[in-house]
């Protein structure tokens, strides 16, 4: 068990790397936190310093998911603990120590950690994200709308594409992890839920480009 807080903690350091504020600030276009919507996230970082650097911060803020999440299964961590090793790199990310703990939104970084938790279960997810964004351009929209259906895959109300098989009367553990990322998401996304509604929310292409 303390082997188990020490690699949640670990995770949470790994989660903690602020890649699209680095990225941003190394190729000399200054603090992304002081552009667009002021997020350190892809989606912010494409619009202060073009895409690559958007894709960029996209895989590493992911990988620093996937990593912990995917190291910890091949020891054998039990899953019922896992989906915790996944909320400590988003919360990681959220609540950046070095960043006053003014971090992310901890999309990109959720969605590495299910990659390694177990795959399948971020089809749904991913699904309502694409669908989201193809149809009202709104990259927040998807990710809200993504972090719910994660939730509702994880609770098993998507049953082919249901959470790791988790011994039996240990399941309220991975779903308990998975709802509080998916309600840390969802909180960091208020001022976007507010723009949505309000109709000023920035579109990810065409027109109206009004953080
Ligand atoms: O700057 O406030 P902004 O408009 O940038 O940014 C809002 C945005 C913040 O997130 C990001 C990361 C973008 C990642 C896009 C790829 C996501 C693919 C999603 C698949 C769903 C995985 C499930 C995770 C749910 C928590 O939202």
């Amino acid at each position: 068990f303390k082997l188990y807080l020490i690699w949640c903690l670990g995770a949470f350091l790994s989660g903690s790397i602020p890649f699209g504020l680095l990225l941003v600030k190394l190729a000399g276009k200054g603090d992304v936190r002081a552009q667009g919507s002021g997020n350190i996230g892809a989606t912010n970082v494409m619009r202060a310093g073009g895409k690559a650097l958007g894709i960029a911060t996209l895989l590493l803020d992911a990988a620093k998911g996937f990593l912990p999440v995917f190291i910890a299964k091949k020891f054998g961590f039990a899953p019922e603990f896992l989906a915790f090793v996944a909320l400590a790199a988003v919360l990681g990310h959220v609540f950046t120590p070095w960043l006053r703990f003014q971090g992310g939104k901890g999309v990109a970084t959720a969605l590495g950690c299910v990659l390694a938790y177990h795959a399948p279960m971020v089809v749904p997810a991913f699904g309502a994200f694409l669908l989201c964004l193809l149809v009202f351009r709104y990259v927040s929209l998807g990710s809200v709308v993504a972090a719910l259906v994660l939730l509702l895959t994880a609770m098993g109300f998507l049953g082919a594409w249901a959470r790791l098989p988790v011994q039996e009367g240990m399941a309220q553990w991975p779903i308990l992890a998975w709802a509080l990322l998916v309600g840390l998401v969802i909180r960091k996304h208020s001022a976007n839920i507010n723009r949505l509604v309000q109709g000023t929310e920035s579109k990810f292409w065409g027109s109206s480009r009004n953080v």
